[in-house]
């Protein structure tokens, strides 16, 4: 029985239903479900569910959603792992390794209590296995090759069999070869969503892995024995301007929930807004013990979601606070000229190094509205234009765009924000401007006047700008 979820993708999805014959041989049919795949880097629209109980399933930025098929009381997903070819970003491309088509693979979403039954295929030239990160399971199904299973040679299809116990966020990666296969871009979000529909629900609920890689410009393959100096530094194998913008209607309750499987820490930075941690790798957290935040640190191997309500329309900047993580391939080497005349200089050097191409003596910016000649296969270090010039960003680097009345279901991009009549810093030439309204922030909670500093050496000041009474000293014969 084949009742695969098909519905509800945008527009040409580049989803492809491979028969099983193509991944299992004949006599296998109907044993072995589908396994979709890919072909495609752009946001799919997520996959609502059509049976068992309901949820908002989430949107996976530059990726999608996995479908199953019931077997009897189990929902049945088809894994294969396998080589991808991955577009970072137009004008850029990785052989990177995947699941079904891409880097990431899908996402696995299902529900608390399901039980899920996971095929594995390995069509990769080596072993592999499968890490459900964060799940409780039976020891034998959490996939560390040679500890609770043996490996998936290749060529071969391994079963995973386990209840989802709690709901959540969490990962699936190989346990096999595990620096290579993760530096080759093995990796794939786990969503288990509550059973309650109204528990924790939100409108609008977004996914992605952090994940780096290390490409020498005009070269395709990650150097997998990289530790410290990667050069794309990515959210699902994507870098700006290739991450598509997470589009949000006015209002919404949202969540943006990301891992981390490189090997740094990412302060993943919103403006515009204050947000609260709800739910980790660990579980769900209580909402009072949640504070606000405007960055959240993800540590390595860790999972964090953070909740807000969209009431503040506008295109707000979402990435990785290290300036480091938002560049791309070609500035990490770039020297530092400012203040230097490198006017000789420059052509001196470019008879011995042909092509070279120093920082400029006013900064990198100018270099982000430039056209530099780029070697086959690579990305400018900052690059991607808006509305008003150049973003001079790259890398972990995308925009919430909140949006009046949008549909539920609408995510395509809405284009730059228009921003109301006044409401954009603007060149002062002299002009005399409006007064500014006097009053403290409504919401800030405390009078204008105590934001005056003390000095304790002079006496205080009332709002006349007169010295107060003097404070009567307390007893102390008591
Ligand atoms: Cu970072």
């Amino acid at each position: 029985m084949t009742t695969l979820s098909r519905r509800g993708f945008i527009g040409s999805s580049g989803l492809v239903l491979a028969g099983a014959t193509a991944v299992s041989g004949r006599t296998a049919f109907a044993a072995v479900p589908e396994a979709p795949t890919m072909t495609e880097a752009t946001t799919q629209a997520p996959l609502v569910p059509t049976t068992g109980p309901d949820y908002q399933p989430v949107a996976t930025l530059n990726g999608w959603s996995l479908p199953w098929r019931m077997n009897g009381d189990w929902k049945e997903f088809h894994l294969v792992a396998e080589p991808v070819v991955r577009e970072f970003a137009p004008g850029m491309k990785g052989y990177l390794w995947g699941y079904n088509g891409q880097s990431p693979g899908p996402t696995i979403e299902a529900v608390e209590g399901d039980k899920v039954r996971i095929y594995v295929t390995n069509k990769l030239p080596e072993s592999t296995a499968v890490h459900w990160h964060g799940q409780r399971l039976p020891n034998g199904m959490d996939g560390v090759g040679g500890l609770t299973q043996p490996h998936i040679p290749p060529g071969k299809t391994f079963v995973y069999e386990f209840q989802l116990r709690r709901s959540g966020t969490y990962m699936y990666h190989p346990h096999s070869d595990e620096m290579v296969q993760m530096a080759m871009g093995m990796m794939g979000f786990f969503v288990v969503h509550p059973k309650d529909p109204a528990f924790r629900r939100v409108d609008r609920d977004f996914v992605f892995l952090l994940n780096a890689f290390d490409i020498e410009p005009g070269s395709y393959v990650p150097r997998v024995a990289e530790m410290t100096e990667f050069n794309m530094w990515c959210w699902n194998s994507r870098v700006f301007p290739g991450i598509d913008p997470l589009v949000v209607a006015k209002n919404d309750k949202v969540r943006i929930r990301f891992g981390n499987l490189t090997m740094t820490n990412h302060p993943i930075h919103m403006h515009g807004y204050e947000f609260k941690v709800s739910c980790t790798d660990g579980g769900w957290v209580d909402p009072a013990a949640a504070w606000d935040e405007v960055s959240i640190d993800c540590a390595v191997g860790q999972m964090r979601a953070f909740d807000f309500v969209a009431d503040e329309p506008g295109d707000w900047a979402i990435h990785c606070h290290k300036s480091h993580h938002t560049m791309n391939a070609m500035g990490h080497s770039v020297k530092n000229y400012i203040g230097v005349n490198k006017k000789d200089l420059a052509k001196r050097i470019a008879k011995i190094a042909p092509g070279y191409m120093p920082m400029g003596s006013n900064g990198m910016g100018e270099m982000g509205s430039m056209e530099m000649p780029l070697p086959d296969n690579t990305l400018p270090m900052m690059t991607g234009f808006a509305q008003f010039g150049p973003v001079e960003m790259g890398g972990m680097f995308s925009v919430v765009k909140v949006r009046e009345g949008l549909a539920k279901n609408d995510y395509k991009d809405p284009g730059w924000f228009k921003h109301p009549e006044g409401t954009v810093a603007f060149e002062y030439k002299g002009q005399k401007l409006a007064e500014a309204p006097r009053e403290a922030s409504p919401n800030s909670g405390v009078e204008a006047s105590e934001w005056r500093v003390k000095d304790p050496r002079k006496p205080s000041l009332g709002p006349d700008g007169k010295p107060l009474p003097a404070a009567k000293k307390p007893h102390s014969n008591h």
